[in-house]
């Protein structure tokens, strides 16, 4: 067998090719020109047999073409390309829509011009609900709670931000791209997975890279770990001070701290991504935990987790992280995943916060923290 990812050198990327290689799929990944390395995610599997990076971008259509006409033979190809910061496609609208919107439209037509009977996937996503939820009537209730608020794939799309906007496009393309030409395309709708790979500018990692960085400047203080008093730190805004000392580390600065997502692990939700192409028929499925939380949970259990008791004295609040509109509220349903995938996630919200903490607390020890650069 064999797969094409773009966009191979993300989070999802990486894990989805460790998957496909474990299944002795012979993997091309297809990664944009950089004038910095971008395989940071990737490094240990360039040199694999089965892995063959290729350069390429999905806003440009004649790269993409000349990569499938170099595979032929290609029997799965997954679009996981995208501007994925829903924060800065409010900044930069034109160049979200045409990698995330657009880049998925030109992967489409290439293949019906190649003429590939490959199957597609594509990464949809839980934002492309914005502001809408279902709630649980007593009719449908089966044992679920009477009025809670969820997301499913019969859940209207009101998109928020100009990526949302680019991910409805995107999975209408699809759709329609199947009913016109018998594209074998499915759309995974989903909600937030993180990891220890997770980009640094998405609010879960850059708690716990924080937290690892804030450590490790303890550290080199020698204030003892554990936990710490208030009365350790002076009342500047934006600083934290050793006591009595000159030197200071910045405080962890976020926006809306009150939205609750649907968090869970990415190794998880790449499983589901090959699960939905080993179907006969394409189809679209929700991924998710089915649990939400708010950022202000996430950070208990991150804080406590690394022995630091109440986050809201390392915390500023900073404007400049909110959104001009914002989705408040997701949490999925993925009953058809579940019974016709046999999809399940494996790791709890408390599971997935303490990994990612963990694995930022150790880095912080083989790397030089942001703070002396
Ligand atoms: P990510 O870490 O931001 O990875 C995005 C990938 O797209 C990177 O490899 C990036 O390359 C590549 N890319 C960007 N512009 C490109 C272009 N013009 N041509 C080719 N490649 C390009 O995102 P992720 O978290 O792995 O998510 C994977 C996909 O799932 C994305 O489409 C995202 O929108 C979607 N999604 C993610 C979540 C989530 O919670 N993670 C949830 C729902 C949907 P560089 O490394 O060079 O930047
Ligand atoms: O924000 C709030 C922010 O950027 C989560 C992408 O993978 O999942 C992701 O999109 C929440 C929002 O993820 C900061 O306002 C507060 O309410 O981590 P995020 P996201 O916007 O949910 C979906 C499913 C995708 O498809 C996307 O590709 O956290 N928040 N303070 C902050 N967010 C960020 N980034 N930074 C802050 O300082």
């Amino acid at each position: 067998m064999k797969a094409i990812i773009f966009g191979v050198t993300g989070q999802d990327g990486s894990y989805l090719a460790e998957l496909l290689l474990e299944k002795d799929y012979q993997v091309v990944g297809v990664a944009r020109r950089s004038s910095v390395n971008n395989t940071e995610r990737i490094k240990h599997l360039l040199d694999i047999e089965g892995f063959n990076l290729v350069t390429g971008d999905v806003t440009d259509v004649s790269s993409i073409t000349s990569i499938l006409q170099a595979h032929p033979d290609v029997n799965e190809i997954y679009n996981l390309a995208a501007q994925s910061h829903v924060g800065i496609s409010f900044t930069q609208p034109g160049t979200t829509w045409d990698i995330t919107g657009k880049g998925c439209l030109n992967i489409l037509q290439s293949i019906v011009d190649v003429g590939l009977d490959a199957r597609f996937y594509q990464a949809s996503s839980s934002e492309m609900f914005g502001d809408s939820y279902d709630i649980r009537l007593p009719k449908d209730m089966n044992g679920e709670v009477y009025g809670d608020k969820y997301q499913d794939e019969m859940t209207r799309f009101t998109p928020q931000s100009p990526y949302a906007i680019a991910k409805v496009a995107a999975h209408q393309s699809v759709r329609l791209y199947r009913e016109a030409y018998g594209l074998h395309g499915s759309c995974g709708i989903l909600f937030n997975h993180e990891s220890p790979r997770r980009g640094e500018n998405f609010v879960t990692r850059k708690i716990t890279k924080w937290i690892g960085e804030f450590l490790e400047w303890l550290s080199h203080n020698d204030i003892p770990a554990g936990r710490l008093s208030k009365e350790c730190w002076s009342d500047d805004v934006e600083l934290l001070y050793c006591s009595g000392e000159q030197n200071s580390f910045p405080k962890l600065r976020l926006g809306n701290l009150d939205s609750f997502r649907d968090w869970g692990f990415a190794g998880d939700y790449v499983e589901a991504m090959w699960m939905m192409l080993q179907q006969d028929e394409p189809d679209d499925f929700v991924i998710c935990t089915g649990e939400t939380h708010s950022i202000r949970e996430f950070l208990n259990i991150a804080f406590d987790h690394a022995g630091l008791d109440d986050w809201s004295p390392y915390v500023f609040i900073d404007p400049e992280f909110y959104r001009p509109a914002e989705v408040d509220y997701l949490k999925g349903d993925s009953f058809k995943a579940r019974n016709l995938l046999n999809w399940k996630p494996t790791r709890s919200f408390e599971d997935l916060v303490g990994m990612m903490v963990d694995s930022d607390i150790d880095d912080s020890y083989t790397k030089v923290p942001s703070y002396v650069q």
